[in-house]
């Protein structure tokens, strides 16, 4: 990908630009009076994003490694088509091709009233036929304002139906997980991952005391993450998703990850728009799906 030759395409003004990023990969660097934001076209991996007058809204491990191939650790992946391991082929990597792959840039926009946008497209070909036979179009929108749009479109270009499922595994930046709590998933029942696969529900607001990982069923409410430290709440609403994932890996699984700091497990947390568990997503050929997440920032009461 020639950079310049992207720039000239696609640039606008100095506020939509695209540059080497970390390990000399292309992102694309929004900036204007609204919010700031960076995406790896690796991916179509949205890194960095801070609402003008704000901290990065999303972590990012310092031992995150920008390398082809290689996902990043922290801002918002995407895990598609298949989230979490592939349900019969646990050689196929962990949540699917997307985010390792270069998506390419279909469009950008300056809306009207200001906020920027980049679309990108990734499409099959035969490596991505290789762990997943079928024909797609996936587009990747992202608009920065004052809020955080990340909206996933599926296409089915086959001509056979397939089911698919997915996430924006985003990992949000907290000022320790000790001073956080997270509502919106109160009387959700949800699949315990930590304790082999338990059935449970959420009585209560969520506090994060140890390893957690948690698939919420059946939800399509806005969740909320409290940081009594930070005095902020972000709040995370979504389309297209009855599926809510929360993750932490806390100190030992943290420990035995390469690209996560030993004591990072504290900064971050993931809440996960997703199509899940029994939310699986089957399209019919011609049909379209499309998941969302708005981001946005309040300050606690
Ligand atoms: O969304 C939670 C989860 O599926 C966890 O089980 C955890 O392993 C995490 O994603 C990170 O996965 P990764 O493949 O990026 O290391």
């Amino acid at each position: 990908m020639k950079l310049e030759t992207v720039n000239r395409q696609f640039a606008i003004d100095k506020q939509l630009t695209f540059v080497a990023g970390p390990g000399g990969l292309p992102t694309a660097q929004l900036k204007n009076r609204l919010a700031s934001a960076t995406v790896a076209l690796q991916g179509a991996h949205v890194v960095t994003y801070q609402p003008q007058g704000e901290s990065n809204l999303l972590w990012l491990s310092k031992l995150s490694q920008f390398k082809p191939g290689k996902a990043i650790r922290g801002g918002i992946p995407i895990c598609w088509p298949w989230f979490a391991n592939h349900p019969d082929d646990s050689s196929k990597p962990a949540h699917g091709f997307a985010r390792n792959r270069l998506w390419e840039i279909s469009a950008t926009r300056r809306l009207p009233d200001d906020r920027l946008q980049l679309e990108m497209k990734l499409e099959d070909d035969a490596k991505t036929r290789q762990l997943w036979p079928w024909r797609f179009t996936a587009w990747l929108t992202v608009t920065a304002g004052s809020e955080l749009e990340v909206e996933l479109r599926i296409s089915n270009r086959d001509e056979k139906t397939f089911s698919c499922s997915g996430a924006l595994h985003s990992y949000f930046s907290v000022s320790d997980i000790g001073n956080v709590t997270i509502t919106g998933l109160e009387g959700a029942g949800y699949i315990d991952k930590v304790s082999g696969d338990q059935l449970r529900q959420q009585q209560e607001p969520l506090a994060i005391t140890g390893e957690t990982d948690r698939i919420y069923l059946n939800t399509s409410a806005d969740c909320l993450i409290e940081d009594q430290g930070w005095n902020r709440c972000i709040r995370i609403a979504k389309q297209g998703s009855r599926t809510t994932v929360v993750w932490n890996p806390w100190q030992e699984k943290a420990a035995a990850m390469a690209d996560f700091g030993n004591d990072e497990y504290r900064n971050m947390v993931c809440v996960e728009t997703a199509n899940a568990a029994d939310d699986l997503i089957t399209l019919a050929p011609g049909e379209e799906h499309r998941m969302q997440t708005t981001i946005s920032v309040e300050t606690a009461d």
